[in-house]
C-alpha cells in the first residue's frame, strides 16, 4: 500500500515523532508522569494517526527501527526535562509485541539506558492484554526481565475487548490503564460504575496503581476521585502535545 511504502521513507527521514500527554496524580494534581504517543506528519499527505501505521509497521516489521527511533527520543526528551528541573517525571512508552519478540530487545534498552545515564525507574512500559496474553514464552520471558532490571509495567487499555485477568497471576505489573470506554460511560451507566468502581477496588487491593484514560469532563474526574482512583489522563487535563509544549505545561501545571 502506499502508506507502506511511505513508511520506509519515515524511518529514513526519522518523520515520525514523540507528542507526549501528561499523566495526573490525582492527590497531588501535579503532572508527574508523561505517555508518549507516535506522531507522524507526512510532508504531503499530512496528519497519518498511529492506528494506520503502527499496524502496518508489525505487520512489515518497521516497529522495529521506529520503536527503537521513539525510544531514543523518549530519552532525549527525559534527558532535557531532567536538565530543565523536573527531575522526578517519569515517561511511559507504548510497546507492540514484535519488540518484545525480538532477542535483541533488552540489550538494546541497556544500551541506551547507559548512553542516556538514565534509569529504568524512570519509565513505564505499555502492553496491551493481548500482549499479556500471549501464550510466547520469550515475551512473558523479556516482560519479566524489563521488571528485574526496574522498569515499571502497565496494562494498557485494560478491560477492553475480551480480556482475562488470568494473566495478573503470573505477569508482574506495576499499573493498570483503565480503557477510555468505561472512564466515557461511569456517568450514564450503572453497570460500568459499578464495574469500574470494582477495578479501581482490584488495583487497589493488588498493591497496583490505576490510571483512568480518557478523562474527558469534571464529572469524570469527581467519579475518580469518589472511588480513589490514582492517575488520570485526558483531553480534560490535556491533549497529547509536542515536545515544546509540554514545558509550557509544565510549567504552567494542568
Ligand atoms: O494517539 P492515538 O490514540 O491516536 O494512538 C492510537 C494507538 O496507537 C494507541 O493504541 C497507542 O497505544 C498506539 N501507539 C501510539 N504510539 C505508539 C508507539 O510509540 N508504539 C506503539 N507500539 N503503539 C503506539
Ligand atoms: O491506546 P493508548 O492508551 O496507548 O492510546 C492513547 C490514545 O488515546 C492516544 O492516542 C490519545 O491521543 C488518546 N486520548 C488521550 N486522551 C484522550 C481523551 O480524553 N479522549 C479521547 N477521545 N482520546 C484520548
Ligand atoms: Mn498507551
Ligand atoms: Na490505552
Amino acid at each position: 500500500t502506499r502508506i507502506e511504502q511511505l513508511l520506509h521513507n519515515a524511518v529514513e527521514n526519522h518523520e515520525i515523532k514523540l507528542n507526549y500527554q501528561p499523566i495526573i496524580n490525582l492527590e497531588t494534581e501535579e503532572i508527574e508522569r508523561l505517555e508518549a504517543l507516535a506522531r507522524w506528519d507526512h510532508p504531503e499527505l499530512g496528519y497519518i494517526p498511529p492506528g494506520e501505521f503502527i499496524p502496518i509497521a508489525e505487520e512489515n516489521g518497521l516497529i522495529i527501527p521506529i520503536g527503537q527511533q521513539l525510544f531514543k527520543q523518549a530519552c532525549e526528551q527525559l534527558t532535557n526535562l531532567h536538565q530543565k528541573g523536573y527531575t522526578s517525571i517519569q515517561m511511559n512508552l507504548n510497546l507492540s509485541l514484535l519488540q518484545l519478540q525480538h532477542p535483541d530487545f533488552i540489550s538494546f534498552v541497556k544500551a541506551l539506558l547507559k548512553q542516556y545515564k538514565l534509569c529504568s525507574k524512570d519509565f513505564e512500559l505499555e502492553i496491551t492484554e493481548n500482549i499479556a496474553l500471549s501464550n510466547d514464552e520469550m515475551v512473558i520471558q523479556t516482560i519479566q526481565s524489563l521488571k528485574s532490571l526496574g522498569f515499571r509495567i502497565a496494562i494498557d487499555d485494560f478491560g477492553r475487548g475480551y480480556s482475562s485477568v488470568g494473566y495478573l497471576r503470573t505477569i508482574t505489573v506495576d499499573t493498570l490503564k483503565i480503557d477510555k470506554s468505561y472512564i466515557w460511560d461511569v456517568n450514564d451507566d450503572e453497570q460500568t460504575a459499578r464495574l469500574t468502581a470494582a477495578i479501581i477496588s482490584l488495583a487497589r487491593t493488588m498493591g497496583l496503581e490505576i490510571v483512568a484514560e480518557g478523562v474527558e469532563t469534571e464529572e469524570h474526574l469527581e467519579f475518580l476521585k469518589t472511588h480513589s482512583c490514582h492517575w488520570a489522563q485526558g483531553y480534560y487535563y490535556a491533549p497529547p502535545v509536542g515536545k515544546e509544549l509540554i514545558e509550557t505545561l509544565l510549567e504552567r501545571g494542568v
